[in-house]
């Protein structure tokens, strides 16, 4: 069946309608930043840049890093970014831009989110790294896909009990990472848990500035839930919704974040540029293995 050109928009040029990219200018191994200014803090180690673009926050370099071609893609801030970015990517590998079909032979490709976050542990102190090891969706993207083969339904429940959640905003759903990549990824020099992604920055993250919110305890229910012995690590906005569209596309995702915020004890890194160059070369590393 052919998707008409309301549904996957393509620009004059033949590239997908917000990443401004044709099927040529993405590698399969991909790293999404929020900050667009990262772009360059990762493609600066790149042997070569082959490819540049940008439109709005999403901007891209692609090129080669020890011999295995990646791109870095800026997704802007929030799940709902992230909707844009994996779709258009996956529509980049698996849809046929002239034909408007879907390719027999889909690929799967891998990607990797070098986010910043803050900590909800005292003990994950500002300027450490977290893995992901589930996604926990508070911010209800994914609720407009078929996620119950995905979404882990235990842990949704204990985490609605836990935290006697007002499903008026929503269910919480819980993915999980992608097992190859967290292989290769992990480290015992890094901490892993669950990290929350919530749909925005001040109130959904139980911040008051001048607004009461629906739930002031909120952050220490969170950081009280336990499923399994995995406990939420800390709270940032694009891992869950990464994890949910991956896994339904049949893609592989890890979200590696710096933490550069302690919730726990009010902190703040006195150099969050550094700790966030330490991962890029941390996780550039490690992808660049065999
Ligand atoms: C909020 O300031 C932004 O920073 C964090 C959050 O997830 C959100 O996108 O990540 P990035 O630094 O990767 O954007």
């Amino acid at each position: 069946m052919q998707i008409k050109s309301s549904e996957l928009i393509l620009n004059p040029d033949g590239s997908v309608y917000h990443l401004n990219l044709k099927p040529e200018n993405i590698a399969p191994n991909i790293i999404f930043v929020g900050d667009q200014y990262r772009v360059e803090r990762i493609s600066k180690h790149f042997d070569k840049i082959e490819f540049e673009t940008q439109k709005r926050e999403f901007k891209t370099h692609t090129g080669n890093y020890k011999g295995t071609r990646f791109s870095v893609i800026s997704t802007g801030i929030g799940p709902d970014n992230i909707d844009i970015v994996v779709n258009e990517i996956d529509a980049l590998f698996n849809i046929d831009f002239k034909t408007r079909t879907i390719k027999e032979k889909l690929t799967t490709v891998n990607i990797v989110r070098i986010g910043t976050s803050g900590s909800l542990h005292s003990d994950i102190p500002v300027n450490s790294f977290v893995l992901s090891k589930y996604g926990l969706g508070l911010d209800n993207m994914m609720r407009s896909y078929i996620i119950d083969s995905i979404t882990n339904s235990e842990m949704e429940e204990a985490f609605i009990q836990h935290t006697q959640w007002d499903l008026k905003k929503g269910r919480p759903y819980f993915i999980k990472n992608s097992s190859v990549l967290e292989k290769k990824l992990i480290s015992d020099t890094i901490f892993t848990g669950i990290t929350a992604t919530a749909a925005g920055f001040y109130g959904p993250q139980g911040r008051i500035l001048r607004l009461p919110i629906q739930d002031t305890n909120l952050n220490h229910k969170i950081d009280t839930f336990k499923f399994n012995k995995q406990r939420v690590t800390n709270l940032e906005m694009e891992t869950s919704a990464i994890y949910g569209l991956c896994k339904l596309l049949g893609h592989h995702a890890v979200s590696m974040n710096t933490i550069i915020a302690n919730r726990a004890n009010g902190t703040f890194s006195d150099n969050p540029y550094e700790a966030v160059d330490a991962l890029i070369l941390y996780t550039l590393n490690k992808l660049s293995q065999n």
